[in-house]
């Protein structure tokens, strides 16, 4: 895939202005080096450690080399996936780092109001040799809804080179101010936009070889994938957050702990293990707009899945295999488990 470099903005920093005008006009802002290396090294070590416990990684290799053990391959939905990924979950310092204020302080400058992360924070933990299963072409309006001025702040903890599988923009895209069709895909979200759909799509994508600390900003309407990990052995760890202003809408799942549908799992386990109280429910502090999640997008996916898997198509029915496992006695476990039979 070829793709060109991330225009930096760490000189227009401190100008509030300059990073709204920039942001409205690209569609994204990059930083280098915005969060400190020290600290995005040390929650490396502790979010890698989780994962060399859970089976992850090579036993015996140093956990912040990051080196897959690729029979553990897992992914989103998987509930292999899920169980080591709320160990990880379960890390304060994990939570802390979507508060950390270099980034909360340039995420106000744009929006220019107050501003909070979403408590619903997400880490990719992205598994080398498992490319059917790389983040397809979207928007994140369909996943996290809420307001489109929600902006996502994708962080890798620990250098990012593209072969490793970094995020790529499709420069221009939130230009077309609205939520597209998405479309079923195998890769993470399940979801998919075709940018040849749509004309006025440019076909340039933007991307870097992230080195840790940089920081790539952008609204719910940016179209943006995932580059795939073609790496030997090594997993790709990073944070994608999200941040809103305290008086836009939020959606109800967004108050969630990730990956928590279809199980028990809830701030409680989160918590448990957690030294300070301080950022315990800190989002109830505030009068919050709460608007119900929209399903339309993903169950317009998931109708999609069972045509396709009943055409034979094997990603579709991959994904129908995954939800049985998943969420067995759901209606959509029922439907893909009754088709998969017939
Ligand atoms: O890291 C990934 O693979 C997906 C990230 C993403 O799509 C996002 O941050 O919105
Ligand atoms: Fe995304």
């Amino acid at each position: 895939m070829d793709w060109n470099e991330f225009l930096v903005s760490n000189d227009i920093l401190d100008d509030a202005e300059a990073l709204r005008r920039r942001i409205d006009e690209d569609g994204y802002l990059f930083f280098r080096q915005l969060q400190d290396p020290g600290k995005l090294l040390d929650l490396r070590h502790k979010m890698l450690s989780v994962m060399q416990k859970g089976g992850w990684l090579v036993a015996g290799t140093d956990p912040s080399d990051g080196i897959a053990n690729v029979d553990a391959r897992c992914t989103e939905g998987d509930p292999e996936y899920t169980d080591v990924y709320h160990e990880v979950y379960k890390l304060q310092s994990f939570h802390e780092s979507a508060h950390w204020p270099e980034v909360l302080d340039v995420i106000e400058k744009i929006v220019g109001r107050p501003v909070m992360p979403q408590p619903q924070k997400v880490a990719r933990l992205w598994f080398p040799k498992y490319t059917d299963h790389t983040t397809p072409i979207h928007q994140d309006f369909v996943h996290f809804q809420g307001s489109v001025d929600n902006l996502t702040c994708w962080t890798p903890v620990g250098d990012c080179p593209s072969e490793l599988g970094g995020l790529a923009i499709l420069a221009g895209s939130h230009k077309v101010q609205r939520v597209l069709e998405h479309h079923f895909s195998l890769g993470a979200g399940s979801l998919h936009v075709d940018p040849a759909e749509h004309e006025e799509l440019e076909e340039e994508w933007l991307s870097t070889n992230y080195q840790l600390g940089d920081t790539l900003i952008f609204p719910a309407l940016t179209i943006h994938m995932a580059l795939p990990n073609v790496t030997e052995d090594r997993l790709r760890v990073s944070l994608d957050n999200r941040y809103q202003a305290v008086d836009d809408p939020i959606a109800e799942h967004m108050l969630e702990p990730h990956l928590s549908n279809f199980s028990t799992f809830d701030w409680e386990h989160v918590y448990r293990d957690w030294a300070s109280d301080k950022l315990k429910y800190y989002w109830k502090q505030e009068q919050l707009t709460v608007i119900p999640r929209d399903f339309s997008f993903s169950d317009q996916g998931f109708d999609e899945a069972i045509e396709m898997a009943r055409a034979g198509n094997p990603e579709a029915r991959h994904h129908l295999e995954r939800f049985v496992r998943r969420a067995p006695d759901s209606p959509e476990g029922q439907r893909a488990a009754k088709l998969l039979n017939d």
